[in-house]
């Protein structure tokens, strides 16, 4: 075990005896999530992910500690943490040098979730190719962390904030998987359909885990993308979400947003104009991802590494 982190009693144990373990990350609780419904949603995908039999991680950096595994108390604590920094790839290792306190993107959660040995990581949706990136440059890093880490990592897909079609353009090129869960049309999270082919179908957790262990036999390194589409009762169709979309992302524009602050602008402005409908949504494919991801996690522990 790499000497930086620092792994809960529980998490501890179960890596030991090889059971399942999801990682969980933190910056949809400080930067994705209004207080209080935060904290409960965090609470509640724990729950969840034991309720399947796996045991969860959540991953933040506390006063310049790399945690894999948090307390309730520190849960606590995290979530009403007004400052946290957003880390991903090219800061997490500041925040543990400048002793910080910081929550883990798509892109360091899964950097910490490797130095543990946690292979299956769930999530909301993955940061990408934002519109505009052709003038702005903007590109999630979460993108070339799937190219270059092997953690399995559980979405509704990339978030409908973004540019989808240049987003999966580029994990096309940079060799992620990108596996569609039971449909052959790719998710846009808030919504069911993104126009988009799902490059990969695959309909139950052990067909991942047996295509994750040959890929290990293949010496194919990198992470794979599963896209989990919320199901129909509970997604809000595309052109609802789209009209907020468009508003948000007009304000964004008149105020200069930019850089690590846009995806959590333009998520808390569409949460506004929906009347709280995005958050609830949100939370919805976070608890769908987070009972998937335990149960790949659980396939995988049948299955353990050649
Ligand atoms: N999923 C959600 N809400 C979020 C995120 C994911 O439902 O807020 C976070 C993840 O941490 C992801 C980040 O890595 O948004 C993307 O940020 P950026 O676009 O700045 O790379
Ligand atoms: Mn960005």
């Amino acid at each position: 075990m790499n000497d930086m982190i620092q792994l809960s009693p529980a998490v501890s144990e179960a890596l030991r005896f090889g059971r399942a373990v999801v990682a969980l990350e933190s910056t949809i609780i400080t930067h994705g999530m209004p207080w209080p419904r935060n904290l409960e949603m965090a609470r509640e995908v724990e729950a969840l992910i034991r309720e399947q039999g796996a045991e969860p991680a959540t991953i933040a950096v506390i006063d310049g500690a790399l945690h894999v595994g948090l307390t309730d108390a520190q849960l606590e604590a995290l979530a009403q943490t007004r400052d946290a920094l957003k880390l991903s790839r090219a800061d997490l290792a500041y925040a543990v040098a400048a002793k910080r306190t910081g929550s883990t993107t798509v892109a360091a959660t899964m950097i910490a979730a490797k130095l543990a040995g946690v292979e299956v990581f769930a999530t909301g949706g993955i940061g990408g190719v934002h519109k505009g990136a052709e003038t702005s440059f903007d590109i999630s890093a979460d993108l070339d962390e799937l190219s270059q880490t092997a953690v399995i990592v559980v979405s509704a897909g990339a978030k409908a904030i973004l540019d989808l079609k240049k987003t999966f353009e580029v994990l096309e090129t940079k060799g992620v998987p990108v596996v569609g869960y039971g449909v052959d049309e790719l998710p846009a999270f808030w919504s069911r359909r993104s126009g988009i082919k799902a490059p990969i179908r695959m309909d139950t957790p052990d067909a991942i885990a047996d295509f994750q262990r040959v890929r290990e036999r293949l010496e194919i390194t990198g992470g794979m993308l599963i896209a989990n589409p919320l199901t129909e009762e509970l997604e809000i169709d595309g052109a609802t979400i789209g009209g907020w979309i468009d508003a948000a992302l007009a304000d964004a524009d008149a105020q200069g947003i930019e850089g690590k602050a846009t995806t959590p602008f333009l998520l808390q402005r569409i949460f506004e104009l929906s009347d709280g409908r995005s958050l609830a949504t949100n939370i919805d494919l976070v608890r769908s991802n987070a009972r998937l991801a335990a149960e790949i996690a659980v396939a995988l522990a049948k299955r353990p590494k050649a």
